[in-house]
């Protein structure tokens, strides 16, 4: 690099007319007019129009070489600028080799696949950079929302020596001469640490082995998780919707440039959020023709006529016991019905949570009923003997959320490598 980088092109304005400054980017666009050119140059914070006039213009420079440009901001009339740079000289650093496989601009439409063959390509599309701008905006509303609500942040293992949540979606792996599994969630974990730190969160990458090929399904995804001591599954609901909520204003307040690049016209959801229960939903069902019995999972189709009815947010409560996993507590006025919850889309689960069980041999007796090896449990039943408080929690798919963000029906879209079934490259 012969120059040294003064600005990022959102940093110059007309205000530093006559200035001399270094951008660095990559040639978006490029266009000759007799004696003079003029190229754009393309910075992850904004687009610069150049003019060179004076100086050759470097010969072969293919849109999507990287340059620096040192030149004097001058004004324009051009209806795009509001200024543009002189080229004083240009230094070509890296050339990109042509042609490239998808159009970075998006003028050419490209299939997923191949947007996902050539991603940190994709990436120049500004639609593309828009989504991952609001991810990282999204990250750090939950962030900021989880500390200013005092839990505390964790990192928990993603190998392990036993199935966490029980259940065959986990993949396998030789650890040095023993067999040891990706982690499907930090479930048992976060539960533990209710004993030491009582408000925990994790956000971080979990793996199921599931071979869905839907949009709403990866192998590799990333969870958010709450584990709250002393709080019901109420309690955890509201921070939940409050959760979310801040997530939505926060986006709205912080990436008006991105959700203009999409096109999304993004709301704050209404507060509260709908709470509905799983028996007003086989009553919903049974009035649309559809016969379940207490206790039948909704399947996909029946989660679609929901979803008719019931568009936006809404928490879906009291789940039958029967259709939970081991660590969920039963409601004391019936226990058949469990302190349980889904957030809810319309169609599509957001999360899924509820209050737990504290009490060891509740909890071993849960276990057995399940058919699953209690010896498998055994380092997570001990903690249960050391004070573990009632406590609650949740998990929710950061993707899940982005895709209900963005206006999007494909978790691909805003994953940057999704793992599937079928993709595990690049
Ligand atoms: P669950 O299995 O329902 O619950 O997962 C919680 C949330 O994680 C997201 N999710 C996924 N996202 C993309 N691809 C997948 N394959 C995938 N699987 C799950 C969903 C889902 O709602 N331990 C419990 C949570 C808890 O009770 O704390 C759990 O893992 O958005």
């Amino acid at each position: 690099m012969k120059f040294k980088k003064t600005h990022d092109i959102d940093q110059i304005s007309i205000s530093l007319e006559g200035k001399q400054v270094v951008i660095g980017g990559w040639v978006e666009d490029l266009r000759k007019l007799g004696k003079m050119s003029f190229l754009t140059v393309r910075d992850v914070t904004g687009l610069a129009q150049i003019i060179v006039k004076d100086i050759a213009l470097p010969e072969d420079l293919t849109r999507q070489t990287v340059i620096m440009v040192q030149g004097v901001v001058q004004g324009t009339k051009a209806r795009d600028f509001a200024y543009e740079i002189k080229a004083e000289a240009i230094d070509i650093l890296t050339k990109a080799v042509h042609p490239l496989p998808i159009d970075p601009i998006g003028r050419l439409e490209s299939n997923i696949d191949n947007r996902l063959n050539s991603r940190a390509l994709d990436l120049r599309n500004q639609r593309v950079a828009a989504i991952f701008k609001i991810r990282s905006t999204v990250l750090a509303s939950l962030r900021k929302t989880f500390l200013e609500k005092r839990f505390i942040e964790i990192t928990t293992p993603k190998i392990i020596g036993s199935a966490s949540e029980g259940g065959a979606n986990l993949f396998s792996l030789e650890y040095f001469g023993k067999k040891a599994y990706l982690a499907q969630s930090p479930q048992l974990y976060k539960e533990q640490m209710t004993i030491g730190l009582e408000r925990v969160f994790e956000i971080a990458s979990f793996y199921r082995a599931e071979k869905s090929h839907t949009g709403r399904h990866l192998s590799e995804f990333t969870s958010i998780d709450l584990e709250a001591a002393f709080m019901d599954y109420t309690d955890v609901i509201q921070i939940l919707e409050d959760l979310v909520v801040q997530v939505f204003k926060d986006v709205i307040a912080n990436c008006q440039t991105e959700l203009a690049i999409l096109e999304r016209k993004l709301e704050v959801p209404k507060t509260p959020f709908d709470r509905i229960t799983y028996s007003q939903i086989i009553s919903e069902l049974s009035q649309k023709g559809i016969d379940l019995k207490f206790g039948d999972d909704l399947m996909d189709s029946h989660l679609k006529l929901v979803g008719e009815s019931h568009p936006g947010l809404f928490f879906l409560l009291d789940w039958p016991m029967s259709l939970k996993p081991f660590y969920i507590h039963p409601r004391d006025d019936d226990p058949k019905i469990s302190r349980s919850f889904d957030l809810q889309y319309g169609y599509l689960e957001l999360s899924s949570g509820g209050r737990r069980l504290h009490d060891p041999s509740t909890l071993k007796a849960r276990i057995a009923e399940q058919g699953l090896d209690p010896a498998s449990f055994e380092d997570h039943l001990r903690a249960f003997d050391w004070g573990m408080p009632p406590h609650s929690g949740w998990g929710m798919g950061l993707d899940r959320l982005m895709t209900v963000i963005i206006g999007t029906d494909n978790v691909r879209e805003v994953v940057l490598y999704p793992r599937d079934p079928e993709r595990l490259s690049p």
